[in-house]
């Protein structure tokens, strides 16, 4: 029976405490406002900075009800050591709009099935959602909203995509509003958002509303379904801390975002026109150019709804953030989003409990279309840290705050670069290497720990992981960008916490430092140290190497993997594990660890763990190596021979073909020497099938030229041939 009682297994612990900090970070430092300088403009209030090329200063900290700053093509915006607000003005929320005090503060007449639980049954926000039977209307207090003309966001996250809602929002008299968008070809009326269901996974369905005067409102819920509802609130929606303006981009809607459109700077279309139609007086960038924002804070007033600190949609132009910090809070409120960024020593801080849709995995913390360089900078909170493209991502610290599917903290594209940061998530996984390839991850250090249960995998296994090595076990004949190749992960720290959540009942969580599902080519994992730690005697599940619906498993040597629980399970229950190499890895195996571990698992039920080669590994403290949980079994276990050919008259025969036979002949090995006459081949000294089946095939034949030597190969072996 699974229990959660501690066990002492804490030697690990001491290890984790002395993982070394990664060499200084630049990081984000608070700025000393310094004079204007001569030719710079002086800013004292929010507004636009239209002059092209100009340098423009903070003297004072700054506030907006809405978007802050709107800059003009290569401006310099040097916050000086001083904060811009924006969304700031007196919003109001919807009491107890989280159900934290259950239904204090709701209308609940007309939904007799209301009823407040723990959030335990459906992870959404907080300790407590709502739970309503099919038919039921629930309607909230009336909250002033301050600012007309702007837009607002009427909210409710919904558990699961088979759950029906419908948004209403009503005026001081009870009237139910509606909000009408002319600018574009589709008829955009909302509120309201009619039997509206999330997309898989839950999450934020919300009515946009704008144009409106200021004053009173309330939002009333329908349930269509029996539904599970939380974060029911009207919040301001759409402002930026600083924007670039390449374009207005008006599509707001839930249907607009469920389709992906683009939406940017929505309230600064010009009222009444076609969409795309900046308002008067706002910069509009085109072309190529640099903006440059640095030394300060950029900070929301209030927590909302779909906002940036930084927001630019100008293509041509890199806005390089500078000893920048960034702070935000709210459902899709990130740090940034801009098309051309050069990230340096800057602090993004954010905090977004959840997500409108989780499968927009460009939505996080910071996104860009592209980066020249991401260094020095701190990324804390988010559905994901960094998203888009950038060669070089070094010296960062990531602090994932992920509570959905998939939204690692970053997900490179082919050739990255990514070297020398901390991975230390409060929830989640680390790097997500997909279809791509030549990532190069090295000299990183992350801590990963199982995950509480997120509102998609609440009943079932759901893991998290220091590198996801994933193509969906493409074909490797497929094209190149389907395929998951030549990745090299080297000379990492890698700390993985397996801990069980027992007051979740049928919940499995997981953490690996690699979960490998690859068909497309072989991924090279190296140098590597990784401590695998199971801290309780619960269900959750610790793990170095996770290989599953994995065609090709990769090269995998040289690590030294220290755990006190398996290392590895190839052939799993997320599928069949086949063709990969293990050598010249250590295993330790940790004090304290429980009686009749073993460091392999092999295989699941139907899922097969086959032709899998473990070469030249050496075992601390394991003496059973292999557990069996599959009649579909099949690897070898060999050693690595040397051969060095010398010349009859002295000397390394360079260039010397070895060809090496097993025993009745059958020619297994074949290739030319070195300059020094050497050639390393690893061969098997037995081979097993199903459940421990051995056949020994030790004995192997060495030819060069007309010289030949036998060896019997049951450990690494060097041997001399003279011909
Ligand atoms: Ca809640």
């Amino acid at each position: 029976m699974a229990s959660d009682r501690p066990l002492a297994m804490l030697v690990l612990a001491g290890l984790l405490a002395s993982a070394p900090c990664a060499a200084a970070f630049g990081a984000y430092k608070q700025a000393q406002p310094k004079p204007v300088p001569a030719g710079a403009i002086e800013v004292t209030e929010p507004g636009m900075l239209s002059k092209a090329g100009a340098t423009y200063v903070l003297t004072k900290d700054i506030s907006s009800d809405r978007t802050a700053l709107f800059l003009a093509s290569g401006v310099t915006l040097d916050l000086n050591g001083h904060t811009v607000t924006y969304a700031d003005a007196k919003y109001e929320h919807v009491p107890n709009y989280g159900f934290e005090e259950g239904l204090k503060g709701w209308d609940v007449s007309k939904a007799p099935g209301a009823k407040v639980i723990p959030s335990s049954v459906h992870p959404m926000v907080g300790e407590k959602i709502l739970q309503l039977k099919a038919g039921d209307e629930i309607v909230s207090q009336y909250i002033n909203l301050p600012v007309a003309e702007r837009s607002y966001d009427a909210m409710c996250a919904v558990a699961t995509n088979k759950m029906r809602i419908t948004i209403n929002v009503d005026d001081e008299n009870g009237k139910p509003i509606s909000c009408n968008f002319t600018g574009g070809r589709e008829r955009r009326v909302t509120p309201p958002e009619v039997k509206r269901h999330p997309e898989l996974g839950g999450g934020v369905i919300f009515a946009h509303m704008h144009h409106m005067s200021a004053g009173k409102y309330r939002i009333r819920i329908k349930a269509e379904t029996d539904c599970q509802i939380d974060e029911c609130d009207i919040r301001p929606s759409l402002d930026a801390g600083v924007a670039v303006v390449g374009a207005i981009q008006p599509w707001a809607t839930y249907n607009d975002h469920l389709k992906w459109y683009p939406c940017a700077f929505f309230d600064y279309n010009k009222k009444g026109a076609k969409g795309g139609t900046p308002a008067a007086g706002i910069p509009v960038v085109k072309g190529a150019g640099t903006v440059t924002i640095r030394n300060g804070v950029i900070r929301n007033g209030t927590v909302g709804m779909r906002t940036l600190g930084v927001q630019s949609n100008a293509k041509g132009v890199t806005v390089v953030l500078e000893n920048v910090k960034i702070l935000n809070a709210g459902i899709n409120c990130n740090s940034a989003r801009i098309a051309k960024a050069t990230l340096r020593n800057c602090r993004f801080e954010v905090d977004t409990p959840f997500i409108i849709n989780r499968h927009n995995t460009s939505e996080m913390n910071v996104q860009v279309g592209s980066a020249t360089e991401v260094v020095g900078c701190e990324f804390i909170g988010g559905q994901g840290s960094f998203s888009g493209t950038c060669p070089e991502i070094h010296d960062n610290l990531f602090v994932n705050g992920q509570t959905v599917t998939n939204h690692y903290s970053i997900s490179p594209g082919s050739g990255t670069r990514i070297y020398r940061n901390r991975f230390e998530p409060k929830i989640g996984s680390g790097i997500y290497i997909g279809r791509g390839h030549d990532v190069e991850v090295f000299d990183n250090v992350f801590k990963i720990e199982c995950a509480p249960p997120n509102c998609e995998y609440r009943y079932s296994g759901y893991s998290t992981n220091a590198i996801r090595l994933s193509d969906y076990n493409a074909s490797s004949t497929g094209p190149v960008e389907k395929r998951c190749a030549n990745n090299r992960v080297y000379r990492n720290k890698i700390y993985i916490t397996g801990k069980s959540y027992p007051h979740y009942k049928g919940y499995r969580p997981r953490a690996y430092a690699f979960f490998i599902s690859v068909g497309g080519g072989t991924n090279y994992i190296y140098d590597n140290e990784i401590y695998v730690q199971k801290v309780d005697g619960g269900n959750g599940l610790g793990l170095a190497f996770m290989i599953g619906g994995s065609s090709n498993g990769g090269e995998i040597y040289n690590n030294k993997i220290t755990s006190n629980c398996a290392a590895a399970w190839i052939g799993t229950d997320y599928g069949y594990g086949r063709n990969m190499t293990f050598r010249g890895n250590t295993f330790v195996k940790a004090p304290g660890t429980p009686g009749g571990v073993k460091p392999f698992i092999l295989g699941h039920g139907g899922n097969a763990a086959q032709d899998i080669r473990f070469y030249s590994n050496t075992y601390q403290g394991w003496s059973d190596i292999f557990q069996y949980h599959s009649n579909s079994i099949s690897y070898s276990v060999g050693w690595t021979l040397t051969v060095k050919v010398r010349q009859k008259a002295g000397g390394a025969a360079a260039g010397a073909e070895v060809v090496i036979s097993e025993q009745g002949g059958r020619e297994v090995f074949r290739k030319r020497a070195d300059e020094k006459g050497v050639v390393v081949a690893r061969l098997a000294e037995y081979k097993v099938t199903g459940r421990g089946n051995r056949t020994d095939c030790s004995a192997y034949t060495v030819k060069a030229g007309a010289a030949e030597k036998s060896v019997k190969l049951t450990r690494d072996l060097e041997v001399t041939i003279t011909r």
